[in-house]
Formats: C-alpha cells, sequence, structure tokens
C-alpha cells in the first residue's frame, strides 16, 4: 500500500475526550471514528488490525473443533420469551418493533438462537459433541459507553455454544475452548490469566474470566504470580485427548486466581506476601457452563444410547475482538506510539521515502516494495511530501514493527537504514541485505 493513497487520518493534537492511552492512540492513528455514543466506524489501519485479530480466533476455534456459523444481529423477541430472558435482560436490550410491530431486538448475544438452531436439526447423541461460533456484532446499550471501543454499545463478539449429552462431555467442551483461548492470546501477543468469574445474566455456577493487566482495566483482580511461568498448550495440542485437556485445565486452575466480584480474602491472604499480585485488568474473553438452562425450557433435546430423550447441556464462550484492539495497545505502546505485535500488525514494515522525487531515494523504495512484496509480505510506502521528521512520527504512531529508511545520502550508497519499533535498535545495511533480512523471517 501506497501511503498517499491510504485513507489514514491522523490527528496531530491529542483528543480531548480520549481518558486512556489506546483510545488517545487509535484516534489519532486514524483507526476508529465514533459515529454516536459508543458506536464506531473502523477506519482502514484499524480494520487490518481488527481482521488480523478475528483470523487468529478463528484459525484457534476451527483449531479445537468449532464449527463457524453467521448467525443474523437482529433477533425475534419471541426465542427470548422461551428462555424467559426477554424481561430479564433490562435497559441494556436494544428493542425494536418491525413495520408489523413483531417485537425485534438486537442480539446482545445469541444463547436462545443457536439453541434454536441445535433444536431444529439435532436429534441423537451420535452427533454430539457440537460447537458452533460466529464473530457477529451485539449490541448492548450499557449505561457508561466509554474507552472508545474498550467498552461500546455496539462491539464485535466471537461467541462459541457447545452442545453434549453430559455434564462430563460439556466439561471436556469448556476445556477446549479453555486451551483454544490460551492459545488465541498467547497469539494475540497478551499474557491473559484465566480467573473464577461472575456469571452475570448468562447464568451458571462453572465460568471463567481471561484478563490481562493494564494500570487502565476496569477490574479489580487478585491472583497468584505463578501465572507468568505457565506453559501455553502447543499447536499440535489434541483437542479430543479429555485427560490431556483437564490437565491443561487443572494447571492453569492450581493457584489462586479470581475478579473482585469472586475474591476471597482469606484465600488470597493465605499466598506468601511476594507471591501476591493484585492489579487492575480488562477482561478480553469469558466462558461459561450452564448446563440446561437454556436447553430445557426450549426444549434441546437428543436420543441418548439408552433410547431415551436427554436436555443437552451447554455453555457458551465470548471473546471481544474490538476489545482486543484497543487491549493490545494497553500492552503495548510507548510515548510515541502503538508498538504492535507483529501477528496483528496493520502491516509488515513501514518503508520511508525520506525524499520523494530524489532518483536514488525513489528507486530504492520502489525496489524494497516490490521485492517484499513478492516475498508475500505487506509493506506500507510513506510516498508522501510530508517532511522527514513528521514521517518517523507517522510511522511511530501507527506502531509498524520495522522501518526502514531511505535516505538520499544511503540510497546514493545503496544501502538504507532498519530500525526494529519495539527496541529503537538501528542497523545500516545494503538494500540486498535489507531485503533479505525482511524477507527471510517470513
Ligand atoms: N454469551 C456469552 C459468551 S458467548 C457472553 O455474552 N459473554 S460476555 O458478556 O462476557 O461477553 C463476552 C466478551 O465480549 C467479553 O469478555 C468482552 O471481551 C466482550 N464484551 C462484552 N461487552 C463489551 C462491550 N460493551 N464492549 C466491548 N466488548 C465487550
Amino acid at each position: 500500500m501506497r501511503l498517499s493513497r491510504f485513507f489514514m487520518p491522523i490527528l496531530k493534537e491529542n483528543p480531548k475526550e480520549a481518558e486512556i492511552v489506546s483510545h488517545r492512540l487509535m484516534l489519532r492513528a486514524g483507526m476508529i471514528r465514533q459515529q454516536s455514543a459508543g458506536i464506531y466506524s473502523w477506519l482502514p489501519l484499524g480494520k487490518r488490525v481488527l481482521d488480523k485479530v478475528n483470523a487468529i480466533i478463528r484459525e484457534e476455534q476451527d483449531r479445537s473443533g468449532a464449527n463457524e456459523i453467521l448467525m443474523p444481529t437482529i433477533q425475534s423477541a419471541d426465542l427470548w420469551m422461551e428462555s424467559g430472558r426477554y424481561n430479564d435482560y433490562g435497559k441494556e436490550m436494544l428493542r425494536i418493533r418491525d413495520r408489523q410491530e413483531r417485537p425485534m431486538l438486537f442480539g446482545p448475544t445469541n444463547e436462545e438462537m443457536v439453541t434454536d438452531i441445535f433444536r431444529g436439526y439435532v436429534k441423537s447423541y451420535k452427533n454430539l459433541p457440537l460447537n458452533l461460533y460466529h464473530i457477529q456484532w451485539k449490541f448492548r446499550d450499557e449505561v457508561r459507553p466509554r474507552f472508545g471501543t474498550m467498552r461500546s454499545r455496539e462491539f464485535l463478539m466471537k461467541d462459541a455454544y457447545s452442545f453434549d449429552l453430559t455434564r462430563e462431555g460439556a466439561i471436556h467442551s469448556y476445556n477446549k475452548m479453555f486451551a483454544a483461548y490460551l492459545r488465541t492470546f498467547h497469539r494475540l501477543g497478551l499474557r491473559a490469566i484465566p480467573m473464577r468469574a461472575d456469571t452475570g445474566p448468562i447464568g451458571g455456577n462453572h465460568s471463567h474470566e481471561f484478563i490481562i493487566f493494564a494500570d487502565t482495566g476496569e477490574s479489580e483482580v487478585f491472583c497468584h504470580k505463578d501465572f507468568v511461568h505457565f506453559d501455553i498448550p502447543a499447536a499440535d495440542t489434541d483437542f479430543d485427548d479429555v485427560a490431556g485437556l483437564q490437565s491443561i485445565f487443572d494447571r492453569w486452575t492450581s493457584v489462586y486466581a479470581a475478579t473482585s466480584e469472586m475474591h476471597d480474602a482469606a484465600a488470597f491472604d493465605a499466598i506468601p506476601e511476594g507471591d501476591r499480585l493484585s492489579a487492575r485488568g480488562i477482561e478480553v474473553g469469558h466462558i461459561f457452563y450452564f448446563g440446561t438452562k437454556y436447553s430445557e425450557p426450549m426444549g434441546a433435546k437428543v436420543l441418548g444410547p439408552d433410547g431415551k430423550e436427554h436436555i443437552v447441556h451447554m455453555g457458551s464462550y465470548g471473546i471481544g475482538p474490538t476489545r482486543l484492539v484497543p487491549a493490545i495497545i494497553e500492552a503495548s505502546h510507548d510515548e510515541t506510539g502503538i508498538i504492535w505485535p507483529a501477528s496483528v500488525a496493520p502491516f509488515d514494515a513501514v518503508l520511508i521515502n525520506m525524499k520523494p522525487g530524489d532518483a536514488a531515494c525513489d528507486s530504492t523504495c520502489d525496489r524494497l516494495y516490490a521485492a517484499l512484496r513478492a516475498a508475500g509480505l505487506d509493506p506500507l510506502l510513506d510516498d508522501t511530501d510530508d517532511r522527514a521528521g513528521a514521517k518517523f512520527a507517522t510511522a511511530d504512531l501507527i506502531g509498524v514493527p520495522v522501518q526502514v529508511i531511505a535516505g538520499p545520502r544511503s540510497a546514493a550508497n545503496g544501502e538504507v537504514e532498519l530500525k526494529d519499533r519495539r527496541t529503537g535498535a538501528r542497523e545500516t545495511l545494503t538494500l540486498e541485505a535489507a531485503i533479505n533480512k525482511l524477507t527471510s523471517a517470513r
């Protein structure tokens, strides 16, 4: 992509409405635009990162055996009357009527709808276990939408729903998601800690929130500091290995971790003082096992091996992609801007032409740009007429992992400068060596 053709409305001033660093940087880098309170458009730079986050989530859901579907945003109120949640959900639900005056709603979550899909087709235990997920917009009319897309009213959620014949089966399905979440957050460059959590309007009594530490987090969390050393499940984890997955779960829940709602001060105080960690955190995912809370009132049952009907056991598993983008920024930035982990960076490298019009600078940048693209990389070429200082500031702000700088003098010598955005380390290389270095990392 050439920056001269890329829509990236950078703000020079710090936006006044932004209280936390991720919101400020997302607005300054032209990633998002607020359309009304808690409702955002995603502009090209932000959309690129969001798509990368979604792709990682999807790969790990698929790896665990879940099936992707896409349910609508608009739901009929009838389904929610069946489960009994239509009245319970309160003002957070956006209720609407169609032209026939039928009550509809903008989905805040999809337990009812997915249970309706399930009961329409699945009649035998032989089709279980089943996990259906989608990545779709949700709407919750939050009292206090704030911090940009961190707590918005319209937000993207990956929500997965598992169906099993028995409670034991459902616990295995829960453990699959637990392991998939550990892998997902790790690949996003985050260390997320599973903590015992309150279940709120989703229900059930077996639930974990995945929390990352950040001073600006909305939750107060307490845990043992051993979490920092726990291993992430490997890419070749066998998700059908019941005992293997249970041992991952057992290990990751073997030491104390809880959010303030579930906090047990006595248990926490029993941990040696030097091993206690109390901090603020951001909830990036939340998983629930709630048994037959929806399947029972909605009649989702299958024939078991005993020839009898059984109400299925269910769980649901949420991740917030539009929250993850600011959460990653909270975890990874400095005073000059964002520092993306390579896995979600909007571009692989930014090529800074310090003097467009200079023959050596232009040809160096063109060669680099073509070579990186030929190797399957996605570079951003800053070919604008901005001053060099402004170009450096933009490159730092948007946080692309590598900067390649072509100035008139070095370009005339066949050289470029590479800058690592995270460490700030710089090195001068020949053009060929720079291309080799960038493409061999693939
Ligand atoms: N049905 C269940 C799980 S599928 C559910 O709705 N869970 S939840 O309420 O905990 O939401 C799941 C995830 O969505 C949260 O962990 C969070 O990452 C994200 N999320 C929830 N509310 C918001 C919001 N207002 N803004 C941005 N992300 C949100």
